[in-house]
């Protein structure tokens, strides 16, 4: 069943504490990210390419990850907050992405600084970023594109990812906020939270930062927050535990030659039945 309205990005941030947001790739795992008690869903670009086998390497199109959020936005009562990677190309695909999603009912878009094409912040070393002052036009642009008030720009960068240290990554996020970016992410892939910890102690803009806490996962959400976060973004947990949940079950079907042993480990037909709405489908030919 197609939800109603959902509140904006913007609104969920201005009710105050911490926002705390899951990745996912499907309606499905939006409904249950939801669910949980998230205030918000990150439509993963990690998450959509996995779903289709193929590296988070701006393979897919804008159209690919903007069906993909538009699947999940529908689907969920919490807004979505659609990973752009790195915007699809120069200032004018910032303003086309914003025209789409906006007008597609998505609230808040993120981009970040890396080249086109990127590769997942992840994957190897060398990553390469655009030029500050080009990416902060590129954010300028993307506001001026928005149609209504309420759509929210996130500029993330990717300074500790490349390795060039927190003054330049204090340097961007200033000149995407001078841009007008409502919000900065802030991404480390440091086995602890230090260096994300030193830019928050340091950032005294009024713009609110995300933090990913991948690589760091020992970091509690209200120290997060204590710390000066005011979004966590849990970005692909979801897919990771789906991943061992069908290995495990797969496994064990193939194995055993009936499915017995693994029933107290997957979800009943009525738990799936209300995860699709049925009811409220099934009342529509009543
Ligand atoms: C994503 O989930 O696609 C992200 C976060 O951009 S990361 O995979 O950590 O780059
Ligand atoms: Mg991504």
């Amino acid at each position: 069943m197609i939800r109603g309205l959902h509140p904006s990005f913007r609104d969920v941030l201005a009710r105050g504490g911490l926002v705390k947001v899951a990745g996912a790739h499907n309606a499905l795992g939006a409904v249950l990210a939801e669910r949980a008690g998230f205030h918000a869903v990150w439509s993963s670009s990690f998450e959509v390419s996995a779903a289709r086998c193929l590296p988070d390497a701006s393979l897919l199109t804008m159209t690919d990850y903007l069906e993909a959020a538009v699947h999940m936005q529908r689907a969920v009562g919490v807004p979505v907050v659609a990973d752009c990677d790195s915007g699809f190309g120069n200032e004018l695909n910032f303003a086309h992405l914003v025209h789409e999603y906006e007008a597609s009912g998505i609230t808040a878009v993120c981009v970040e600084d890396k080249l086109f094409p990127k590769m997942n912040s992840f994957v190897g070393e060398g990553q390469r970023l655009v030029d500050a002052e080009v990416f902060g036009r590129r954010i300028a642009v993307a506001k001026q594109a928005q149609r209504g008030e309420d759509f929210l720009v996130i500029a993330r960068t990717e300074a500790f990812i490349a390795g060039l240290g927190l003054e330049e990554a204090l340097r961007r996020c200033h000149t995407y906020a001078d841009a007008g970016a409502d919000a900065v992410l802030v991404h480390s892939k440091q086995s602890t939270e230090v260096e994300v910890a030193a830019f928050l102690a340091r950032w005294a803009r009024d713009v609110p930062v995300a933090v990913v806490p991948t690589t760091y996962p020992a970091w509690h959400a209200e120290d997060a927050h204590r710390a000066g976060a005011a979004i966590v973004i849990y970005a692909n947990q979801g897919l990771r535990a789906q991943v061992l949940a069908l290995r495990h079950t797969f496994g064990e079907i193939v194995r055993a030659g009936h499915t017995a042993g693994v029933e107290s480990d997957i979800a009943t037909l009525d738990d799936i039945f209300t995860l699709q709405g049925l009811e409220a489908w099934r009342k529509l030919s009543r």
